[in-house]
């Protein structure tokens, strides 16, 4: 008997021309089994992801980070839920350690193609707190009916890393195996606690991940009065040319014309911006 591949090589010739036709060459960190359950699932499982000393490393960074955050008055501080933290990577370089990571950037490249955009976050809930959690969600709320004929799916690649034991009163992980991939996300437990009849509840020791689609349907059971506190540090990939700008190109400008405009105008923001969850 042969044994199953635990890594495999993709080979991605890109069509640019103004950079030489470049090759990609991916090691990819998974085997085609586990790619393959990954598409036809939405997830995929990683214990023990990153290294023992990154968990203290990370867990030592998001305590600045909240420490800083306190009082602040645009700090996302959810009754019910917990807190959250954006732009990580520009706020302690500890996460940077993730930018090229290749168990999950190679992934990434495996499922969206070789030009990927990546990003850190994080949730925190806080121990004692009872009922605390996350209602059933997915992260890329964002197809219309109708459909436009040159609708761009949104595949996309988030990573949950946990920092802590989530066992039940921390409020394990639900997930829909195969909800990433429906046209029609609207369900009558969106936003609801409700059991489903398929879903898989996952439960993490600290430095554990799992690897989903922005589309798989997801929850947390909300925590117990007794609780451990719960801190994840959440990453994700995107098409790198979907944000389509070229801020990195041209003359440099620290002009802030269009900010207040962006402040304001949330329909703007989303022109300049891009990334919007929630509108
Ligand atoms: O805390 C978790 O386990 C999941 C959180 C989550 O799904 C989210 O914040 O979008
Ligand atoms: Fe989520």
């Amino acid at each position: 008997m042969t044994k199953a591949l635990d890594s495999y090589e993709i080979k991605y010739d890109v069509n640019n021309r103004f950079k030489d036709y470049p090759q990609h060459k991916i090691k990819v960190h998974a085997s085609p089994d586990e790619m393959e359950t990954f598409v036809r699932d939405g997830f995929l499982v990683r214990r023990n992801f990153i290294p023992p000393e990154w968990i203290e490393d990370f867990g030592a960074a998001l305590e600045e980070i909240i420490e800083e955050d306190k009082g602040k008055p645009k700090a996302e501080v959810y009754e019910g839920n917990g807190l959250y933290f954006r732009r990580l990577l520009e706020r302690n370089e500890t996460f940077h350690r993730l930018i090229k990571y290749d168990p999950s950037l190679t992934v990434a490249r495996a499922l969206l193609g070789p030009q990927v955009s990546f990003y850190v976050e994080s949730r925190v809930a806080l121990a004692g707190v009872a009922d605390a959690g996350v209602a059933w969600h997915y992260h890329m709320a964002v197809i219309p009916d109708p459909l436009p004929p040159f609708f761009c799916y949104p595949h996309t690649m988030q990573g949950l890393i946990y920092l802590d034991e989530i066992g039940d009163k921390e409020g394990p992980l639900s997930v829909i195996p195969g909800s990433h991939i429906d046209n029609d996300p609207r369900r009558d437990y969106d936003g609801t606690y409700d059991t489903h009849p398929d879903e898989v509840q996952l439960k993490f020791s600290p430095g554990d991940c799992i690897l989903m689609h922005g589309n798989l349907w997801h929850k947390t059971t909300p925590t117990a009065a007794d609780c451990g506190r719960r801190r994840l540090v959440l990453f994700g990939y995107a098409p790198s040319w979907l944000n389509d700008n070229t801020d990195h190109i041209g003359s440099e400008t620290d002009s802030t014309l269009i900010d207040q405009l962006r402040a304001t105008d949330p329909e703007v923001d989303e022109l300049i911006a891009g990334r919007s969850l929630f509108t």
